[in-house]
Protein backbone atom coordinates (compact mmCIF):
# COMPACT_ATOMS: atom_id res chain seq x y z
CA UNK A 1 0.00 0.00 0.00
CA UNK A 2 1.72 3.43 -1.09
CA UNK A 3 0.11 5.83 0.82
CA UNK A 4 1.27 8.79 -0.70
CA UNK A 5 -0.14 7.68 -3.95
CA UNK A 6 -3.18 6.76 -2.47
CA UNK A 7 -3.18 10.62 -0.83
CA UNK A 8 -2.35 12.10 -4.05
CA UNK A 9 -4.89 10.56 -6.24
CA UNK A 10 -7.65 11.40 -3.47
CA UNK A 11 -6.94 14.67 -2.95
CA UNK A 12 -6.43 15.43 -7.04
CA UNK A 13 -10.19 13.59 -6.97
CA UNK A 14 -11.30 16.02 -4.43
CA UNK A 15 -9.27 18.97 -5.56
CA UNK A 16 -11.15 22.52 -7.01
CA UNK A 17 -14.61 23.17 -7.78
CA UNK A 18 -14.69 19.83 -9.25
CA UNK A 19 -16.56 16.24 -8.39
CA UNK A 20 -16.71 13.18 -10.33
CA UNK A 21 -19.16 11.72 -13.15
CA UNK A 22 -20.59 8.18 -12.51
CA UNK A 23 -20.91 6.92 -15.76
CA UNK A 24 -20.61 3.38 -14.56
CA UNK A 25 -24.27 1.91 -15.10
CA UNK A 26 -24.14 -1.68 -15.34
CA UNK A 27 -25.26 -3.86 -18.26
CA UNK A 28 -28.98 -3.67 -16.62
CA UNK A 29 -29.38 -0.35 -15.43
CA UNK A 30 -27.82 1.07 -18.88
CA UNK A 31 -29.84 -0.89 -20.80
CA UNK A 32 -33.31 0.20 -18.51
CA UNK A 33 -32.27 3.80 -18.89
CA UNK A 34 -31.96 3.37 -22.86
CA UNK A 35 -35.03 0.98 -22.72
CA UNK A 36 -36.64 4.33 -21.07
CA UNK A 37 -35.17 6.66 -23.70
CA UNK A 38 -36.54 4.33 -26.78
CA UNK A 39 -32.71 3.42 -27.60
CA UNK A 40 -31.81 0.16 -28.62
CA UNK A 41 -29.84 -2.03 -25.82
CA UNK A 42 -26.95 -3.01 -27.58
CA UNK A 43 -23.39 -2.79 -26.81
CA UNK A 44 -22.73 -0.30 -30.02
CA UNK A 45 -25.09 2.07 -28.53
CA UNK A 46 -24.07 1.50 -25.55
CA UNK A 47 -20.58 2.50 -26.90
CA UNK A 48 -21.89 5.34 -28.84
CA UNK A 49 -23.40 6.75 -25.48
CA UNK A 50 -20.22 6.75 -23.54
CA UNK A 51 -17.96 8.01 -26.75
CA UNK A 52 -20.18 11.19 -26.35
CA UNK A 53 -19.64 11.67 -22.55
CA UNK A 54 -15.89 11.37 -22.68
CA UNK A 55 -15.21 13.61 -25.40
CA UNK A 56 -17.65 16.04 -24.37
CA UNK A 57 -15.74 19.40 -25.10
CA UNK A 58 -14.79 21.30 -21.38
CA UNK A 59 -16.06 18.67 -19.20
CA UNK A 60 -12.71 18.74 -17.27
CA UNK A 61 -13.62 21.99 -16.23
CA UNK A 62 -16.18 20.50 -13.65
CA UNK A 63 -14.92 16.47 -13.76
CA UNK A 64 -11.90 15.65 -11.92
CA UNK A 65 -12.66 12.43 -12.00
CA UNK A 66 -15.03 9.41 -13.95
CA UNK A 67 -15.96 6.14 -12.94
CA UNK A 68 -15.88 3.77 -15.81
CA UNK A 69 -18.07 -0.07 -16.33
CA UNK A 70 -15.99 -2.86 -16.99
CA UNK A 71 -17.15 -3.06 -20.86
CA UNK A 72 -16.45 0.79 -21.18
CA UNK A 73 -13.16 0.40 -19.98
CA UNK A 74 -12.34 -1.94 -22.98
CA UNK A 75 -13.98 0.48 -25.71
CA UNK A 76 -12.70 2.97 -28.08
CA UNK A 77 -13.98 5.84 -29.90
CA UNK A 78 -14.76 5.52 -33.56
CA UNK A 79 -11.43 6.72 -34.32
CA UNK A 80 -9.72 3.92 -32.00
CA UNK A 81 -8.91 5.97 -29.13
CA UNK A 82 -9.58 4.15 -25.91
CA UNK A 83 -11.95 5.59 -23.84
CA UNK A 84 -9.49 5.69 -21.03
CA UNK A 85 -6.95 7.48 -22.73
CA UNK A 86 -9.54 10.18 -23.97
CA UNK A 87 -10.06 10.83 -20.28
CA UNK A 88 -6.84 11.00 -19.51
CA UNK A 89 -5.41 13.50 -22.17
CA UNK A 90 -8.40 15.27 -21.24
CA UNK A 91 -6.93 15.71 -17.57
CA UNK A 92 -10.18 13.53 -15.79
CA UNK A 93 -8.68 10.85 -13.69
CA UNK A 94 -10.31 6.88 -14.98
CA UNK A 95 -12.30 5.12 -12.42
CA UNK A 96 -13.86 1.67 -12.53
CA UNK A 97 -16.78 0.19 -10.56
CA UNK A 98 -16.12 -3.20 -9.36
CA UNK A 99 -18.84 -4.19 -7.47
CA UNK A 100 -20.88 -7.13 -9.46
CA UNK A 101 -24.35 -6.27 -8.48
CA UNK A 102 -26.48 -7.11 -5.95
CA UNK A 103 -28.99 -10.65 -4.51
CA UNK A 104 -30.99 -10.79 -2.66
CA UNK A 105 -30.09 -11.04 1.09
CA UNK A 106 -30.36 -14.88 2.22
CA UNK A 107 -32.46 -14.94 4.76
CA UNK A 108 -33.89 -11.25 4.06
CA UNK A 109 -35.40 -11.33 0.51
CA UNK A 110 -36.21 -7.79 0.61
CA UNK A 111 -32.94 -6.49 0.93
CA UNK A 112 -29.97 -6.78 -0.95
CA UNK A 113 -26.30 -7.80 -0.40
CA UNK A 114 -23.67 -6.52 -3.20
CA UNK A 115 -21.41 -9.04 -4.57
CA UNK A 116 -17.67 -9.00 -5.81
CA UNK A 117 -14.88 -9.79 -3.50
CA UNK A 118 -14.01 -13.16 -4.87
CA UNK A 119 -11.07 -12.64 -7.46
CA UNK A 120 -11.39 -9.11 -6.68
CA UNK A 121 -7.40 -8.73 -6.09
CA UNK A 122 -7.32 -9.95 -9.12
CA UNK A 123 -9.27 -7.56 -11.70
CA UNK A 124 -8.47 -4.47 -9.14
CA UNK A 125 -4.44 -5.39 -10.73
CA UNK A 126 -5.73 -5.68 -13.77
CA UNK A 127 -7.57 -2.08 -13.92
CA UNK A 128 -4.85 -0.66 -12.10
CA UNK A 129 -2.12 -1.82 -15.44
CA UNK A 130 -5.47 -0.46 -17.57
CA UNK A 131 -5.31 2.70 -16.06
CA UNK A 132 -8.20 3.03 -13.36
CA UNK A 133 -6.63 5.04 -10.73
CA UNK A 134 -9.85 4.82 -8.14
CA UNK A 135 -12.33 2.35 -7.85
CA UNK A 136 -15.92 2.12 -6.78
CA UNK A 137 -18.07 -0.40 -4.74
CA UNK A 138 -21.84 0.59 -3.99
CA UNK A 139 -24.26 -1.55 -0.90
CA UNK A 140 -27.83 -0.82 -1.19
CA UNK A 141 -30.09 -0.33 1.95
CA UNK A 142 -33.71 -0.20 1.94
CA UNK A 143 -35.65 1.41 4.41
CA UNK A 144 -39.37 -0.27 4.86
CA UNK A 145 -41.08 -2.23 7.71
CA UNK A 146 -38.35 -3.59 9.91
CA UNK A 147 -36.03 -2.55 7.18
CA UNK A 148 -33.07 -2.60 7.39
CA UNK A 149 -31.94 -5.30 9.39
CA UNK A 150 -28.96 -5.21 11.70
CA UNK A 151 -27.37 -8.14 9.38
CA UNK A 152 -27.95 -6.00 6.52
CA UNK A 153 -26.35 -3.36 7.46
CA UNK A 154 -23.70 -5.51 9.10
CA UNK A 155 -23.49 -7.39 5.73
CA UNK A 156 -22.97 -4.38 3.76
CA UNK A 157 -20.76 -2.96 5.68
CA UNK A 158 -18.15 -5.45 6.03
CA UNK A 159 -18.02 -6.19 2.25
CA UNK A 160 -17.24 -2.44 1.62
CA UNK A 161 -14.67 -2.29 4.67
CA UNK A 162 -13.34 -5.31 2.58
CA UNK A 163 -13.36 -4.13 -1.23
CA UNK A 164 -11.49 -0.71 0.15
CA UNK A 165 -8.60 -2.68 2.01
CA UNK A 166 -8.04 -4.78 -1.55
CA UNK A 167 -8.05 -1.26 -3.60
CA UNK A 168 -5.94 0.50 -1.52
CA UNK A 169 -3.19 -2.79 -1.41
CA UNK A 170 -3.31 -2.18 -5.08
CA UNK A 171 -2.60 1.67 -4.78
CA UNK A 172 -5.88 2.22 -5.85
CA UNK A 173 -8.69 4.69 -4.04
CA UNK A 174 -11.50 3.43 -3.11
CA UNK A 175 -15.04 4.89 -3.24
CA UNK A 176 -17.13 3.63 -0.31
CA UNK A 177 -21.56 3.88 -1.71
CA UNK A 178 -23.51 3.31 1.28
CA UNK A 179 -26.74 4.27 -0.44
CA UNK A 180 -30.00 4.19 1.70
CA UNK A 181 -32.61 4.17 -1.02
CA UNK A 182 -34.54 7.20 -1.52
CA UNK A 183 -37.72 4.25 -2.39
CA UNK A 184 -40.63 4.49 -0.34
CA UNK A 185 -42.43 6.93 2.11
CA UNK A 186 -40.29 7.42 4.73
CA UNK A 187 -39.55 10.78 6.10
CA UNK A 188 -36.85 12.55 6.46
CA UNK A 189 -35.99 11.79 10.21
CA UNK A 190 -36.04 8.27 9.47
CA UNK A 191 -33.62 8.45 6.23
CA UNK A 192 -31.42 10.29 8.80
CA UNK A 193 -31.62 7.32 11.20
CA UNK A 194 -30.86 4.63 8.68
CA UNK A 195 -28.08 6.70 6.98
CA UNK A 196 -26.31 7.17 10.12
CA UNK A 197 -26.46 3.57 11.21
CA UNK A 198 -25.39 2.60 8.14
CA UNK A 199 -22.17 4.76 8.53
CA UNK A 200 -21.51 4.69 11.81
CA UNK A 201 -20.94 1.13 10.87
CA UNK A 202 -19.36 1.49 7.95
CA UNK A 203 -16.25 3.58 9.82
CA UNK A 204 -16.03 0.68 12.34
CA UNK A 205 -15.43 -1.64 9.64
CA UNK A 206 -13.17 0.19 7.51
CA UNK A 207 -11.20 0.63 11.01
CA UNK A 208 -11.34 -3.26 11.58
CA UNK A 209 -9.30 -3.18 8.30
CA UNK A 210 -7.14 -1.00 8.83
CA UNK A 211 -8.44 1.02 5.59
CA UNK A 212 -6.63 4.20 5.77
CA UNK A 213 -8.60 7.21 5.63
CA UNK A 214 -6.49 9.93 3.38
CA UNK A 215 -7.18 7.75 0.28
CA UNK A 216 -11.05 7.37 0.69
CA UNK A 217 -13.47 8.68 -0.66
CA UNK A 218 -17.22 8.32 0.88
CA UNK A 219 -20.02 8.49 -1.89
CA UNK A 220 -23.38 8.33 0.57
CA UNK A 221 -26.82 9.43 -0.03
CA UNK A 222 -28.61 12.83 1.06
CA UNK A 223 -30.59 12.80 3.96
CA UNK A 224 -33.77 13.31 2.54
CA UNK A 225 -37.29 11.91 2.35
CA UNK A 226 -38.64 8.85 0.13
CA UNK A 227 -40.37 9.49 -2.97
CA UNK A 228 -43.45 8.33 -2.11
CA UNK A 229 -43.56 10.80 1.11
CA UNK A 230 -45.89 13.87 -0.14
CA UNK A 231 -44.52 16.62 2.49
CA UNK A 232 -41.64 18.02 0.69
CA UNK A 233 -38.58 19.37 2.63
CA UNK A 234 -37.12 22.53 1.89
CA UNK A 235 -33.60 22.69 0.24
CA UNK A 236 -32.23 23.95 3.87
CA UNK A 237 -33.97 21.23 5.45
CA UNK A 238 -32.55 18.83 3.77
CA UNK A 239 -28.85 20.21 3.42
CA UNK A 240 -29.31 20.91 7.34
CA UNK A 241 -29.81 17.22 7.77
CA UNK A 242 -27.96 16.04 5.35
CA UNK A 243 -24.16 18.04 6.90
CA UNK A 244 -25.83 17.61 10.36
CA UNK A 245 -25.18 13.65 9.96
CA UNK A 246 -22.28 13.83 8.20
CA UNK A 247 -20.33 16.42 10.30
CA UNK A 248 -21.66 13.49 13.58
CA UNK A 249 -20.32 10.58 12.17
CA UNK A 250 -17.39 10.81 8.69
CA UNK A 251 -14.20 11.22 10.46
CA UNK A 252 -12.49 14.39 9.41
CA UNK A 253 -9.32 12.61 8.11
CA UNK A 254 -11.46 11.14 4.96
CA UNK A 255 -10.31 12.61 1.99
CA UNK A 256 -13.61 13.81 1.04
CA UNK A 257 -17.18 12.93 0.20
CA UNK A 258 -18.87 12.84 -3.02
CA UNK A 259 -22.85 12.46 -3.09
CA UNK A 260 -25.19 10.31 -5.28
CA UNK A 261 -28.29 11.97 -6.70
CA UNK A 262 -30.29 8.73 -6.00
CA UNK A 263 -33.09 9.88 -8.00
CA UNK A 264 -33.61 13.56 -6.94
CA UNK A 265 -33.82 15.59 -10.44
CA UNK A 266 -30.81 17.61 -11.39
CA UNK A 267 -32.35 20.89 -10.04
CA UNK A 268 -33.10 19.20 -7.00
CA UNK A 269 -29.31 17.46 -6.49
CA UNK A 270 -27.49 20.58 -7.74
CA UNK A 271 -29.81 23.09 -5.16
CA UNK A 272 -29.23 20.46 -2.16
CA UNK A 273 -25.34 20.89 -2.67
CA UNK A 274 -25.07 24.43 -3.16
CA UNK A 275 -27.23 25.45 0.33
CA UNK A 276 -24.73 22.63 2.11
CA UNK A 277 -22.30 25.23 0.52
CA UNK A 278 -23.72 27.95 1.75
CA UNK A 279 -24.55 27.13 4.81
CA UNK A 280 -21.71 25.35 6.30
CA UNK A 281 -19.05 25.93 3.97
CA UNK A 282 -17.04 27.20 6.62
CA UNK A 283 -17.56 23.81 9.20
CA UNK A 284 -16.83 21.61 6.73
CA UNK A 285 -13.48 19.25 7.20
CA UNK A 286 -13.34 17.64 4.11
CA UNK A 287 -14.24 18.55 0.22
CA UNK A 288 -17.77 18.18 -0.31
CA UNK A 289 -18.49 16.94 -3.88
CA UNK A 290 -20.62 15.58 -6.17
CA UNK A 291 -20.19 11.77 -8.02
CA UNK A 292 -23.85 12.40 -9.85
CA UNK A 293 -25.05 10.03 -12.67
CA UNK A 294 -28.60 10.92 -13.62
CA UNK A 295 -28.50 13.72 -12.22
CA UNK A 296 -25.51 14.87 -14.78
CA UNK A 297 -26.72 12.46 -17.44
CA UNK A 298 -30.15 12.88 -17.42
CA UNK A 299 -31.28 15.68 -19.60
CA UNK A 300 -28.10 15.18 -21.98
CA UNK A 301 -29.59 10.96 -23.02
CA UNK A 302 -32.79 12.59 -23.53
CA UNK A 303 -31.56 14.81 -26.17
CA UNK A 304 -29.37 12.50 -27.81
CA UNK A 305 -32.40 10.02 -28.92
CA UNK A 306 -29.23 7.38 -30.66
CA UNK A 307 -28.69 10.37 -33.38
CA UNK A 308 -25.35 11.30 -34.47
CA UNK A 309 -27.32 15.21 -35.69
CA UNK A 310 -27.81 15.51 -31.55
CA UNK A 311 -24.50 14.53 -30.18
CA UNK A 312 -23.13 18.08 -29.96
CA UNK A 313 -26.71 19.52 -28.20
CA UNK A 314 -26.41 16.19 -25.88
CA UNK A 315 -22.85 17.37 -25.17
CA UNK A 316 -23.45 21.02 -24.55
CA UNK A 317 -26.09 20.11 -22.08
CA UNK A 318 -23.90 17.59 -20.09
CA UNK A 319 -21.27 20.03 -19.86
CA UNK A 320 -23.46 22.42 -18.75
CA UNK A 321 -24.86 20.10 -15.88
CA UNK A 322 -21.74 19.32 -14.48
CA UNK A 323 -20.60 22.86 -14.43
CA UNK A 324 -23.52 23.66 -12.54
CA UNK A 325 -22.93 21.42 -9.86
CA UNK A 326 -18.88 22.67 -10.03
CA UNK A 327 -21.08 25.99 -9.57
CA UNK A 328 -23.01 24.38 -6.73
CA UNK A 329 -19.60 22.77 -4.61
CA UNK A 330 -18.24 26.61 -5.27
CA UNK A 331 -21.81 27.63 -3.07
CA UNK A 332 -22.31 29.78 -6.51
CA UNK A 333 -24.95 28.16 -8.07
CA UNK A 334 -28.76 30.36 -8.34
CA UNK A 335 -31.92 29.25 -10.26
CA UNK A 336 -30.87 32.65 -12.89
CA UNK A 337 -27.66 30.56 -13.66
CA UNK A 338 -29.44 27.37 -14.08
CA UNK A 339 -31.38 28.84 -17.11
CA UNK A 340 -30.16 26.41 -20.35
CA UNK A 341 -30.71 28.26 -23.44
CA UNK A 342 -33.57 27.13 -25.65
CA UNK A 343 -32.15 25.78 -28.65
C1 LIG B 1 -26.78 5.28 -6.95
O1 LIG B 1 -26.14 5.08 -8.15
C2 LIG B 1 -24.88 5.73 -8.32
C3 LIG B 1 -25.05 7.21 -8.44
O2 LIG B 1 -25.99 7.46 -9.45
P1 LIG B 1 -27.16 8.53 -9.23
O3 LIG B 1 -26.48 9.86 -9.08
O4 LIG B 1 -27.96 8.42 -10.48
O5 LIG B 1 -27.91 8.12 -8.01
C4 LIG B 1 -24.25 5.18 -9.59
O6 LIG B 1 -22.88 5.42 -9.62
C5 LIG B 1 -24.51 3.71 -9.68
O7 LIG B 1 -23.78 3.05 -8.70
C6 LIG B 1 -24.11 3.25 -11.09
O8 LIG B 1 -24.97 3.87 -11.99
C7 LIG B 1 -24.15 1.75 -11.22
O9 LIG B 1 -25.42 1.31 -10.83
P2 LIG B 1 -25.82 -0.22 -11.05
O10 LIG B 1 -27.25 -0.26 -10.56
O11 LIG B 1 -25.73 -0.49 -12.50
O12 LIG B 1 -24.90 -1.05 -10.24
Amino acid sequence: MNTEELKQTADALMAGDKGLLAMDESLNTCNKRFKEAGLPQTEEYRRKYRQLIVTTPGLAESISGAILFDETIYQSTDDGVLFIDVLKKAGIIPGIKVDEGTTAMPGSPDEKITNGLEGLDIRLNNYYGLGARFAKWRAVMTIGKNLPTEANIQANTEALAKYARLCQEDDIVPIVEPEVLMDGDHTIERCYEVTENAIKELFKQLEKQGVYLPGLILKPNMVIAGKDNHHKNSTDEVASATVKCLLANVPHEVAGVAFLSGGQTPQEATRHLHEMHVKFGKELPWPLTFSFARAIQQPALDIWKGKDKNVKAAQDMLAFRASMDSAARAGRYSVDLDRYPVL
